[in-house]
């Protein structure tokens, strides 16, 4: 394939319910899309999960568009490809930057599986026809209110859920949650809001068996995440401290984590997640599917990569009507009694819904050669 064009659309979804971590509270989404087209006219579909602001890691929506404009496209444009693994290395001299990578890859992934006549799940080597769906659930303004947002979400049927929590919101919600949902698997995400000063709090945790608990320490590291694995018997899952396969080895070695949250973003695209994900099911470590509250598009990627044999922990890929009041895929993402029915139809599985996405568009850019 050679893709000949390329259009950059930036996108702003307001969320039905504000989202809030412990770096902060996200009313509105606001996101590019990429759509690319090749010389036979087909077209794939990326998503960028960089946020408008750097809390999460330090690239932004403007940062990837910079990237996109004047690195990524031109090394692409025109390019022969003959398979998605190529576009990893034609950016290999380009450092980092994983999430604007990542938009390009997702495409090119999307039309590759349509060019094979075949879902991305299948291209990708997956083999599950329905997964398994956790939810990660913010911070909320009350004891109360975390109680009952978490008590629907278990009568919703997710199979895992998760808070966030951050200093001065953590033992006590996650002892009462306990109190109330006994049964319930359950895990904590700080984001990293901790450090190894806070091993005596963050050890506290060990009593309420929850199956993980997601970056408590800094989100560039994993030497004090491997001090802390020793002090604490719940397993760690690293999240921001883990960008490529040879950062996943590093902390696999230094014992830094029992389990990997991956994100095709932050790994700088489904190449370089698929990797990792053979990493860990060599070395026993169970891995899931991590969500930067991604639109449709985003979604379909992050569950054909989940159909991966060690994705064995439910991931935070909800359905579209936890997130939106339309999404912009058809049919929009169903979750039911915890699980999604992966697509079998080519490519990422779900149709684009244009007319929404002109609705959300606030600016359009087009590249061609
Ligand atoms: O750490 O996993 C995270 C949302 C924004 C930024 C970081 C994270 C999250 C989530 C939500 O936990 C996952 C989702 O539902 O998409
Ligand atoms: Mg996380």
């Amino acid at each position: 394939m050679k893709i000949i064009a390329i259009t950059i659309r930036h996108l702003k979804m307001k969320l039905k319910q504000p989202f809030t971590t412990s770096f902060g509270t996200f009313v509105h989404k606001e996101f590019l899309l990429l759509e690319a087209k090749d010389e036979s006219g087909i077209v794939g579909w990326g998503e960028s999960v960089a946020f408008d602001s750097p809390w999460y890691n330090e690239e932004t929506l403007k940062t990837t568009w910079h990237m996109l404009e004047d690195f990524l496209i031109p090394l692409i444009l025109n390019k022969q490809i003959s398979h998605p693994d190529e576009v990893s290395k034609l950016f290999k001299n380009i450092r980092k930057n994983n999430m604007a990578k990542s938009t390009i890859e997702g495409a090119v992934w999307d039309i590759y599986s349509q060019i094979t006549n075949q879902s991305l799940a299948h291209a990708l080597g997956g083999k599950k026809d329905k997964i398994e769906v956790g939810i990660s659930i913010g911070i909320q303004k009350s004891l109360d209110e975390q109680m009952s947002v978490v008590e629907k979400a278990i009568q919703d049927g997710y199979k895992r859920i998760k808070v966030k929590i951050k200093p001065g919101w953590d033992v006590e919600v996650i002892r009462e949650l306990r109190k109330n949902f006994p049964e319930t698997p359950m895990m904590a995400d700080a984001n990293s809001a901790y450090t190894l000063q806070d091993a005596e709090l963050l050890k506290q945790l060990d009593e309420f068996n929850l199956t993980m608990i997601e970056q408590p320490l800094a989100s560039d590291d994993i030497i004090d995440h491997a001090v802390l694995q020793k002090q604490m018997n719940t397993p760690i899952c690293l999240d921001e401290s883990i960008h490529s396969v040879e950062d996943a080895r590093k902390a696999i070695e230094l014992g830094s984590c029992g389990v990997i949250n991956i994100k095709i973003g932050r790994v700088g695209g489904i190449t370089e997640a698929k990797k990792i994900h053979d990493l860990c099911e060599e070395k026993g470590i169970p891995v899931w599917c991590g969500g930067m509250l991604e639109s449709g598009i985003g979604r379909a990627h992050n569950i054909a990569l989940t159909t991966l044999s060690n994705f064995v922990l439910p991931g935070d890929t909800a359905g579209s009507n936890h997130y939106w009041e339309e999404d912009i895929i058809l049919p929009e993402v169903i979750t039911e009694n915890g699980y999604i029915t992966v697509p079998q139809v080519s490519g990422i599985g779900y149709k684009v819904n244009l007319e929404a996405i002109d609705k959300y568009t606030m600016a359009t850019k087009y590249y061609h050669s």
